[in-house]
């Protein structure tokens, strides 16, 4: 369904953009692409804006005729503080303040399961469980989450906050079983966020049916995400390949996986 006319997609040139390029096509008249690092030349129906999110002036630039936005640009791993401060925490400022400015209505903000990295493998939380960053990667997305609430709240400026957990051709380990977001998935919940009638603001987990899951998507009904594919298929590979967790070892305790024992970096 084409919900919009111009679409804005940040971070582009990413890992997640690469996948979202071709298929939220489907979703826009103008899909308007931008990343700071190399996106290639415009194809048919597409825009080219470089741009670093720290700088004010570029994002109201990139910003400017587009009715919705899809925001993956930033830092997406646990890193030193500085490029996280400059990218995903005055980079998401510059946004939503060009977004005010603009007239821009809905926000679709990459958020990721390292919000909520210090619960445990043996908890199921919801959408109402209080942020437990596992690092300053996750902490700079609780900012992202906190500041467009914030622009909701103040100037109704709707963001739906996909913590995605993990979007990546398939799982690589045991605990990606519970994570793994399939792509196609990722663009049905990216999709639902900006065709559902009234997001609000809302946080949802970005999984795919996943058997085993610490996530509860009940307080994001409104959304209308139905997940079609499921990490089962791989349960049987991942686990020939993989060995048993030690139960002691907090990568295997926490629902943050490895980002609860990364860094300190800088
Ligand atoms: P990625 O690292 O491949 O792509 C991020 C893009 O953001 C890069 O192309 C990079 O050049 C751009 N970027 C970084 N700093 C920038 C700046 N200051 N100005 C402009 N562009 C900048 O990450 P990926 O995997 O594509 O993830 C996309 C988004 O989804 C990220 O926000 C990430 O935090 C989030 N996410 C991804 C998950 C996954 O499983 N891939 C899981 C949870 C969250
Ligand atoms: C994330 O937030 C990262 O962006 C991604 O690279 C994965 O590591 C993912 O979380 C995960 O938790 O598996």
């Amino acid at each position: 369904m084409k919900s919009h006319g111009t679409l804005l997609l940040t971070g582009a040139a990413g890992a997640l953009g690469k996948q979202l390029r071709h298929r939220l096509k489907a979703n826009c008249d103008v899909l308007r692409l931008s990343d700071r690092a190399e996106i290639g030349p415009a194809q048919a129906g597409e825009e080219v804006v470089l741009c670093d999110l720290a700088n004010a002036a570029e994002v109201d630039a990139m910003v400017a005729g587009v009715q919705a936005i899809v925001h993956l640009g930033g830092v997406s791993v646990e890193a030193a503080f500085e490029p996280i401060m400059q990218a995903n925490i005055l980079g998401a400022y510059n946004l939503y303040e060009a977004a005010r400015k603009h007239g821009v209505k809905r926000v679709v903000f990459a958020s990721s399961n390292h919000v909520t990295g210090f619960y445990r493998q043996s908890e199921t939380i919801d959408a109402s469980a209080a942020p437990r960053p596992d690092g300053m990667y996750g902490l700079s997305k609780a900012f992202g989450e906190d500041l467009s609430r914030f622009y909701f709240d103040r100037y109704g400026i709707e963001t739906a906050c996909i913590r995605i957990g993990s979007s990546f051709p398939e799982p690589k380990d045991r605990r990606m079983l519970a994570t793994w977001l399939s792509f196609d998935d990722l663009h049905r919940l990216i999709a639902a966020c900006l065709t559902t009638p009234v997001v609000g603001h809302s946080i949802i987990f970005g999984m795919s049916d996943n058997a085993v899951t610490w996530w509860d998507n009940r307080l994001a009904r409104h959304i209308g995400y139905v997940p079609q594919d499921s990490s089962d298929v791989f349960r049987d590979a991942v686990y020939a390949k993989t060995s048993a967790p030690d139960l002691n070892d907090p990568v295997a305790q926490f629902q943050g996986g490895g980002f609860v024992a990364a860094g300190p970096f800088g």
